[in-house]
């Protein structure tokens, strides 16, 4: 593997990637030739991402497995489901999208994760972790079922492999009779290390094998493979003893091959067309280095599991929301004994990382486990500690039955600290928050707050962390407005009450949140009557009995408009037969683009003169 140390500054020149324009061209190639693609992919990856942005080390660690199933498989009829789709970069190159990687995430441009309306060639539309074994399953039997003789492929990395749902699939899989094959890459890496008890048990296995007898290893596979198939069909017994003690995936009625080196195409090319003679679930476990071939990116493993375009790389002065969650959490650590925090798997995006190194024993990560997370929290809240749980609003989804069932149900004093709520841009539609604030809403004996920058966080974070019960505090991905957050004026926030920021006449606006410095100089130069709303629920009664006694009243919000903040005033006005008008700003009914946050908020009607223009049009009707 030839190993770069820089990002290339222009386009690098190919032999044989330049002549790929789908998978077919790869058959070409003869094992030599393959080698020396390997090597021209992850130039040109390490090129592409540099313009722009992206997940990064996960791809590197992936493109000899991507180059080895493409070579074999014939997509797309075969298919290939990436979980996650965060290191499916080099198989968006390889499928004809070369040409558009460095428009990547940008608006109009490709998608950051694979995308069925994007390419036949991706074969489901993913972002959020571990859902390949269950839909790769699913098409699997659909091809069973109408007789199509076609290899579907699972690709999986041993953190999404930490997820229930995962286990839930394999489960299912041991028991059908099917022909499923997953491919466990094990790079001992989530975002930051893996970790948990699988992780455990997968270092142990790969412990068992030193890295260097990888290949040997894989020799001995490929040895066992006709010998298995020769004895049993399901190879229950043929490799498991021979391959590792105890295997757990057996067990459940997956047949497991490996540990082998995920670097050597050869090896993998051979295991894998093995593999597809076989007509019973397999796992292939392959061990991968994330960041393979990029020398920083082999050092500096979490850093580089994500990088933002090489020209944005300027630090903001200003502070991250998720970096003053952090220091809030590290803060009331110190004085309160009992809080706990958890993350699931996202310790660096939610801010934690200095709370680990202050607090490690009252510090969960429970891995990629988002359902998990919420009920734990449920069990430390029921044991008397004070559980923080700081999950991205995308990811709360996940965990929403565990909310309603284990949480607000039983009024149970859990802090959620939601982060990436509202747009969060590049990344698109499968990671945006934009619909927390409907599904907690309806929920009962939930505080839901909405600070509207860094100085509000802190403080609704303080009151919200005091209050005896269940509470939300939502707060977007990226910097606010550059104020300090933490000034002694706690005293003005009180549970479900608004902040007056103008007494003025006719037009009351209710800001709800982030959007607030998209309207507050108009609200000032028109003199609206304006509030900073701080909760969603409870509303602040108060504030809305004064907006009613104006004709108009306006809310913002960057929720959804579909039974967010507009909608709960909405329900108030209608319940107080409110005369005047009455406008509500925020998200459409769509999943919102990739792009930048100010480009998708434009796409929504949500930058300053769109704004203004929706309440000019408004107020002249
Ligand atoms: C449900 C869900 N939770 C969290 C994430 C955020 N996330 C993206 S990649 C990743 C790590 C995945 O680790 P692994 O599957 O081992 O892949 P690797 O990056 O190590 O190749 C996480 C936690 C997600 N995409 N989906």
């Amino acid at each position: 593997m030839k190993k770069f140390d820089k990002f290339p500054l222009k386009e690098p020149i190919s032999e044989f990637l330049k002549e790929i324009d789908s998978p077919k061209d790869l058959k070409k190639l003869n094992l030599e030739q393959l080698n020396i693609l390997a090597d021209e992919l992850r130039e040109f990856l390490l090129y592409s991402v540099s313009l722009s942005g992206g997940h990064f080390g996960a791809g590197l660690g992936a493109i000899e497995l991507t180059i080895a199933l493409h070579s074999i498989l014939n997509l797309p009829e075969d298919k290939i489901v990436w979980d996650t789709g965060h290191q499916a970069y080099p198989h968006k190159i390889l499928t004809g999208r070369k040409d558009k990687m460095h428009l990547m995430r940008k608006l109009d441009g490709i998608a950051a994760f694979p995308s069925i309306t994007e390419s036949v060639y991706d074969a489901m539309s993913v972002g959020h972790s571990s859902t390949s074994i269950s839909a790769a399953l699913g098409m699997n039997e659909a091809n069973l079922n109408k007789n199509n003789k076609k290899n579907v492929f699972a690709v999986i990395g041993d953190g999404a492999m930490t997820a229930g749902i995962a286990f839930e699939a394999m489960m299912h899989a041991g028991h059908l009779d099917n022909n499923l094959k997953i491919i466990l890459n094990d790079n001992d890496m989530s975002i930051s290390r893996n970790k948990g008890g699988l992780s455990d048990y997968l270092a142990k296995v790969w412990a068992s094998k030193s890295y260097k007898k990888l290949k040997s290893s894989g020799k001995s596979v490929l040895s066992k493979l006709p010998y298995a198939l020769h004895i049993s069909r399901n190879l229950k017994d043929g490799i498991k003893s021979a391959i590792m003690p105890g295997n757990l995936f057996e067990d459940i009625g997956i047949n497991y091959i490996g540990p082998i080196d995920g670097h050597d195409i050869e090896l993998l090319q051979k295991t894998i067309k093995r593999m597809m003679e076989k007509g019973s679930p397999y796992l292939l476990h392959i061990i991968t280095k994330k960041g393979a071939g990029f020398i920083p990116a082999e050092e500096e493993r979490i850093k580089y599991h994500a990088i933002s375009k090489i020209e944005l790389q300027k630090k903001s002065s200003k502070p991250k929301f998720q970096d003053i969650f952090g220091d809030w959490l590290c803060d009331k650590a110190e004085t309160d004994k009992t809080l706990v925090g958890i993350t699931p798997a996202m310790k660096e995006g939610s801010g934690m990382v200095n709370f680990e190194k202050e607090y490690p024993e009252r510090f969960y990560d429970v891995a990629i486990a988002e359902q998990h997370s919420v009920t734990f929290a449920a069990g430390l809240s029921l044991g008397g500690l004070k559980p923080v749980v700081a999950i991205y609003s995308t990811f709360l989804q996940r965990g929403y039955d565990q909310f309603i069932h284990d949480v607000c149900l039983e009024n149970l004093d859990v802090t959620f600290a939601i982060d990436r709520a509202g747009i969060v841009g590049e990344d698109g539609p499968t990671h945006t928050g934009s619909f927390d604030i409907s599904f907690m809403r309806c929920i009962p004996n939930i505080v839901i707050a909405c600070p509207s920058n860094e100085h509000e966080l802190w403080h609704l974070l303080d009151i919200c962390y005091e209050y005896k019960g269940p509470a939300a505090i939502r707060y977007p991905r990226g910097s606010g407005i550059g104020v300090e957050p933490r000034p002694k004026d706690i005293e003005g926030f009180q549970i479900g009450k608004a902040k007056k920021i103008n007494d003025g006449q006719s037009v009351c606006i209710l800001n709800f949140g982030v959007l607030i410095d998209q309207i507050d100089r108009i609200a000032e130069k028109r003199n609206y009557t304006f509030y900073d709303m701080r909760f969603i629920k409870p509303i602040d009664e108060d504030a809305l009995k004064h907006a009613m006694q104006h004709e108009v009243i306006i809310t913002l919000e960057d929720n959804t408009l579909l039974g967010g903040c507009g909608s709960a005033v909405g329900e108030k006005l209608h319940k107080q037969k409110f005369k005047g008008d009455f406008l509500s700003i925020g998200l459409k009914d769509e999943f919102p683009a990739h792009g930048s946050r100010d480009e998708i908020l434009r796409q929504n009607g949500l930058d300053k003169e769109s704004i203004q223009k929706t309440i000019d049009d408004f107020l002249k009707n």
